[in-house]
């Protein structure tokens, strides 16, 4: 009798592991089936070499296990939270009934595959375009844009890659960009060309400020304080409104003559506090802080109530007049709305004039601009003149995380509304990929008679945007609804299918309605820098630059949080550190 119940045992566990594997090899089995897909035996292997910076996210002696897992070293798995997945998606989810142990092996197998994407990127950056800002994968050779400075080759990628290969444990690769920017980024070189004053601060001194808040190591604190200081001369406005394109040289600014004659931007001189305060924190100076603080002053002055509490996207700097009327959550505005949030966070939630425009601003936006579709999707239309555009770039997309994570730690009355709407959004965004062909989004979709959260030409390109995957990381990391990380697995197996060039990195594309969408011959710095940290991040465990303790600048730059005054007796192991060393 015994031997019977034995053998009767034995039977039932084989038929349950034969079942979970059975469920593992169909949710895995739309990576397999890719011909162009990279091998999951990863070739990339780790070679710790932090001695020189070897803080990683977080650090302290008990977090020195997470980064460890963050980069394959240990394979313990959590178990999953929650299994269930969002009505209606049509993405494919991994089962709750997997053993636990298994469903996590797939998710750090694909935070592996992301892992391996950052390196077929940069390694093509580095064989074809080392010191260029950027790499003509098709081409095979170095890309440069205006944004950077004309005629020199600053090494975008470098700077904008550095903190996603530390994070990813690509330390051969972090110390090559490491040497490359102390040996030879030197903003001197920027003088052959005027800058934006928005692109260097959110790429480069954003860049170089967050290795120095990861690593400790103060080169690269010294090398944002350079080229920040050279950003000052566009403050020089009555109003303390930057202007936007600066001569690193001689200083000299001005605005693009085609912003609504010669306005500012709002996104642009909206997306400067969190670099321009976190570095008079880490170095002293408090000029930049008082820049923003000025600029701050100006901002709340400006009258809105012809606007109905909306912010225009364009300023005149002499005057502090709007121009043109046009309010959007994407081009021109999308980052001021971002900053004013995350302000409030990175100062540890203690400046609490930057939570009140928050709430201001967003609320305003939410009553004026939220529009739901025939098809019930939700979405922030632009309005020009007081007429609503119905329409959403792909720009807007990083909306749907930003109220996401607002409405997280503002709490009640704000919480649930902001939270649903994030949602919201972040669903409508996943719509417009999952109605092209490619599954990948074009850079505007409209609402109309014809059209769902659809692009057509020339609106149709996908230029290697993060928002979108932005939006799916941070819902992920709020709500574990594991629909996001399938979403964000889907975005993984378009990218590679349509975007990936053999041997040399990936590119854009001319039109995502394209069964065979022709590539546009551009690997943007943003991809390495935004694209494949929050697909890496979507996949990693929550301890890896946790939400509370770090704060993404608008080009996915983890800055940390100040401690709140009251705990400031506490050490925190950060700043700590940052000052041993
Ligand atoms: C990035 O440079 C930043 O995310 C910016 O805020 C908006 N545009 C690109 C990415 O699309």
């Amino acid at each position: 009798m015994d031997w019977f119940r034995c053998v009767q045992s034995l039977l039932k566990i084989a038929a349950l592991i034969l079942f979970g594997y059975a469920i593992t090899a169909v949710s895995s089995e739309d990576s397999t089936s890719n011909s162009e897909f990279p091998s999951r035996n990863s070739d990339v292997s780790f070679v710790d070499k932090r001695t020189n910076y070897s803080r990683p996210p977080g650090d302290n002696p008990s977090s020195r296990k997470s980064f460890a897992r963050s980069a394959n070293l240990d394979s313990r798995i959590r178990p999953r939270r929650n299994a269930t997945t969002s009505s209606g998606a049509r993405g494919k989810v991994i089962p709750a009934v997997i053993p636990v142990e298994d469903a996590g092996a797939i998710i750090h197998q694909r935070r592996d595959t992301v892992r391996q994407m950052m390196k077929h990127a940069w390694d093509g950056y580095v064989k074809y375009a080392w010191g260029y800002h950027e790499l003509r994968p098709i081409s095979r050779h170095g890309h440069s844009s205006s944004l950077f400075g004309d005629f020199s080759n600053t090494g975008v990628t470098i700077v904008d890659s550095l903190d996603t290969l530390y994070i990813m444990g690509l330390m051969d690769e972090f110390q090559r960009a490491r040497d490359w920017i102390e040996h030879n980024l030197d903003f001197k070189k920027l003088t052959w060309g005027e800058v934006s004053v928005f692109e260097i601060n959110i790429r480069f001194v954003g860049g170089l400020l967050s290795c120095f808040a990861l690593t400790g190591d103060r080169m690269f604190r010294e090398k944002a304080l350079l080229i920040a200081e050279r950003l000052l001369p566009a403050f020089d406005t009555p109003t303390g409104i930057p202007l936007g394109i600066v001569n690193m040289e001689n200083g000299v600014s001005r605005n693009p003559s085609w912003a609504s004659e010669g306005s500012s931007i709002l996104s642009e001189l909206g997306t400067l506090s969190l670099e321009f305060n976190y570095l008079s924190d880490v170095t002293g100076k408090d000029v930049f802080r008082q820049k923003i603080q000025k600029l701050t002053g100006t901002i709340k002055r400006l009258d809105r109530h012809a606007d109905g509490g909306l912010y225009p996207n364009f300023i005149n700097p002499w005057t502090g007049d709007w121009g043109d009327r046009h309010v959007s959550m994407g081009a021109f505005g999308d980052s001021f709305y971002e900053y004013l949030l995350k302000s409030w966070l990175l100062s540890g939630r203690q400046d609490d004039e930057a939570r009140l425009m928050y709430i201001d601003a967003v609320e305003a936006a939410l009553a004026k601009l939220i529009q739901v579709s025939r098809e019930g999707f939700t979405y922030f239309a632009d309005s020009n003149s007081g007429r609503l555009e119905h329409k959403m770039q792909h720009l807007a997309c990083f909306s749907g995380g930003m109220l996401g994570l607002g409405g997280f730690y503002l709490g009640e009355p704000f919480k649930r509304r902001h939270m649903a709407m994030g949602k919201a959004i972040t669903r409508t965004c996943r719509e417009s990929y999952n109605r092209s062909t490619s599954q990948l989004g074009p850079e505007t979709f409209r609402f109309n008679e014809q059209l769902e959260a659809e692009g057509l030409e020339p609106e149709a390109a996908y230029l290697l945007r993060p928002e979108v995957v932005e939006s799916y990381f941070i819902m992920w990391r709020l709500t574990h609804d594991p629909i996001y990380r399938e979403w964000g697995w889907d975005v993984v197996l378009a990218l590679e299918r349509h975007c990936r060039v053999e041997g040399a990195g990936y590119s854009g594309l001319k039109n995502v309605n394209e069964e065979k969408p022709v590539k546009d011959d551009v690997q943007q710095s943003f991809f390495l820098a935004e694209t494949l940290k929050y697909l890496y991040l979507l996949f990693s465990d929550d301890d890896v630059l946790p939400l509370d303790q770090w704060v993404f600048n608008t080009e996915a730059h983890p800055l940390p949080v100040s401690l709140p005054i009251k705990d400031i007796s506490t050490p925190n192991p950060k700043f700590v550190f940052r000052d041993q060393k």
